[in-house]
């Protein structure tokens, strides 16, 4: 049913054709990266009819003009990480030293906890292999983001409940130091609302980290259990960061929200996760992207869902 409806989508031409990116199959956590010319969106995948986050593989999607998707199909699954036997979870991709690295978090299945794998590829659509044959950070959190700064040091931020960094050496499956757990004030990550009273500020999960001119962000999902998208901008990725409020607010028939945001051909698009499709909901999730402007002073305006 759910392809036949996507088929009819597809051919009637909307207005929002392009949302949800993906119509046939259900999708989540998007992180976007711009390749050669096309915006790559690596997700992840729900199973019709779930009823939980039991998700077995990421999904590809890339577009030249923001309209017309490609899908790739699945580039890594669980399977790629032979010491993992669930929760193929929220990931992100970059390019480095002419290969890609794929951090995705993942269910260890001799601890039962999650880890954070690196699959690697030379080539942006997969198939990635396991580049360590064991997990790069093992610390039962998950969501990793990637970013490699202007002096080319790697930094790999992730986590819920806390939120965590560290210096990944040029290899990329490597690091140096100590993971260091970021001190979450309320001055950087706005106060939490919501069920959850143990957390100190709204961080949740689902981070995002990038530069744009001289400004470092910091997007993440917060708030339990109805997340919104909020932000913290900084001189430094390490910070220290400044709360600037809400991006998207709690909207759509999905608990959960996950940012991923790129400049491509002149313009911003901010990618995130609902249940818009027809049976969509908090485990049947899908990936849109809206297109916006950023103020003159770096902020990023409220952006709402085109579709819900
Ligand atoms: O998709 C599974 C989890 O739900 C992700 O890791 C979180 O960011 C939330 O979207």
């Amino acid at each position: 049913f759910l392809l036949l409806l996507g088929g009819l989508f597809a051919s009637a031409g909307l207005v929002h054709a392009d949302n949800p990116i993906a119509q046939d199959i259900y999708t989540t956590d998007p992180a976007p990266m711009v390749h050669d010319g096309r915006v790559y969106v690596f997700t992840g995948h729900e199973e019709d009819n779930s009823t939980w986050f039991t998700m077995l593989d990421w999904r590809l999607f890339s577009s030249a003009d923001m309209v017309n998707w490609q899908h790739h199909g699945s580039p890594m699954d669980l399977k790629t990480f032979a010491w993992a036997d669930l929760n193929a979870w929220a990931g992100q991709v970059i390019a480095r030293n002419g290969k890609f690295y794929f951090y995705a978090p993942v269910r260890h299945k001799t601890t039962g906890a999650m880890a954070i794998g690196v699959g690697v590829s030379e080539s942006i659509t997969g198939p990635y292999t396991d580049a360590l044959g064991s997990p790069l950070v093992e610390n039962g959190e998950i969501d990793p983001t990637v970013y490699i700064d202007d002096d080319g040091q790697a930094y790999l931020y992730w986590g819920n409940p806390g939120l965590w960094y560290v210096k990944l050496n040029e290899d990329m499956i490597s690091y140096s130091g100590d993971l260091i757990q970021v001190n979450l004030k309320v001055e950087g990550f706005g106060s939490r609302e919501g069920s959850e009273t143990e957390r100190a500020t709204a961080f949740e999960e689902g981070p995002w980290v990038y530069k744009r001119g001289h400004l470092y962000y910091m997007v993440f999902a917060a708030n339990c259990c109805s997340e919104n998208i909020q932000y913290s901008t900084g001189p430094s990725i390490t910070g220290p960061r400044t709360y600037r409020g809400v991006i998207m607010p709690t909207q759509g028939a999905s608990f959960t929200n996950h940012p991923g945001i790129v400049d491509f051909k002149g313009k911003s698009y901010f990618f995130y996760h609902n249940g818009a499709l027809p049976g969509g909901g908090g485990f049947t999730r899908s990936v849109a992207v809206e297109e916006f402007a950023y103020n003159s002073d770096g902020t990023i305006p409220e952006i709402n869902m085109s579709t819900d």
